[in-house]
């Protein structure tokens, strides 16, 4: 190019008023060329900037979680799957859900595990989203058989504890990260509970919540409804409420004794983690019993005293929470198990 350019330069001089345009009609036509190509790959690039809006376009409409759209591979032939570069379903691009009912309000209406996370300030966690019973409870304790100790100390009440895998799964959720859900937000508490004939009970508390670790996680609990009876506000009995209730009272575990019981500590005798006074009406964290009557000690059952009485251990507890406009669209006496 450069000596084809020499030469035209030279024939131009030589013939300076010749008024030829040759050499010019050859720049142009290189130009021209130049330029056809370039249209070209401008093409070439646009088919597949096309393409890969197609395959956008496709991913997006269609839940895929592998590479398995047809309309992708027929308007890319040659272009083979293991090549294209799939999102992650997990990761930074996903953006977590403050909680179950959340999940529910975004179409996801199959109970199971979900990651949520309340706040920003709060990092991302599982939880058991209940989406029966009208839908959107999460779920932040469940004892259905006995296979997870509760016997726990403060650090794991804290951090939470058990499966997170299973339908009937048991745990705790814990208690930072049941403070995150239940803070600067109106929260509704319902618990329910089945004996060991398959009765079911359950209760409902609005503006359930708890402080933070720094106030020892104390329990503010609202009205009470329901059919199992307002046991964990002491019963009916005044004496009673005031030893029994567990409004306003400081989270107890073995190790981190916060009740109201001087002479000895609640936590070890119940051998769990709960809100005691001097002890309880109701305490679903207790031991598992498997027969439901029991004897012993202490009453260290999963109890609901307004209900089966203090020697009485229950054989499925959940206690589960949801913003109380859900109760609207419906709840009573669900049962999950
Ligand atoms: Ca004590």
């Amino acid at each position: 190019m450069e000596m084809m350019s020499a030469m035209w330069l030279t024939i131009a001089l030589l013939l300076p008023h010749s008024g030829l345009s040759a050499p010019r009609l050859q720049d142009i036509d290189i130009c021209r060329m130049d330029n056809a190509k370039l249209l070209h790959q401008i093409q070439v690039l646009e088919n597949k900037l096309e393409l890969g809006r197609l395959l956008l376009k496709d991913l997006r409409e269609n839940n895929y979680h592998s590479v398995k759209s047809k309309y992708y591979k027929s308007n890319l032939a040659k272009s083979r799957a293991e090549d294209v570069q799939i999102p992650p379903t997990s990761g930074n691009l996903i953006v977590h859900d403050q909680d179950c009912s959340a999940v529910f309000e975004r179409g996801m209406k199959q109970s199971g595990y979900y990651q949520v996370q309340p706040s920003p300030q709060s990092q991302p966690f599982t939880v058991y989203c209940d989406m029966s019973d009208g839908g959107g409870w999460t779920v932040i304790q469940r004892r259905s058989n006995g296979k997870v100790s509760f016997n726990r100390n403060w650090q794991e009440y804290k951090e939470g504890f058990g499966l997170f895998k299973n339908r009937n799964d048991e745990h705790w959720l814990g208690n930072d990260h049941i403070y995150h859900l239940l803070k600067d937000r109106e929260m509704s508490l319902k618990i329910d509970l089945m004996d060991w004939n398959g009765n079911t009970r359950y209760a409902i508390y609005d503006s359930f919540r708890i402080g933070s670790e720094e106030d020892k996680y104390k329990l503010w609990l609202g009205y009470y409804s329901g059919n199992a009876g307002d046991a964990l506000d002491g019963g009916s009995n005044f004496a009673e409420q005031w030893s029994a209730s567990l409004k306003g009272m400081p989270f107890s575990t073995v190790d981190n004794d916060n009740d109201r019981f001087m002479k000895g500590n609640c936590a070890s005798e119940n051998k769990c983690g709960w809100w005691f006074n001097r002890c309880h009406t109701a305490n679903l964290n207790g031991l598992y019993y498997k027969n439901g009557n029991y004897t012993g000690q202490f009453d260290n059952g999963i109890v609901w005293s307004t209900w089966h009485g203090l020697w009485y251990s229950l054989k499925f507890t959940t206690m589960k929470i949801r913003h109380p406009s859900f109760l609207n669209a419906g709840s009573g006496d669900g049962m999950n198990v």
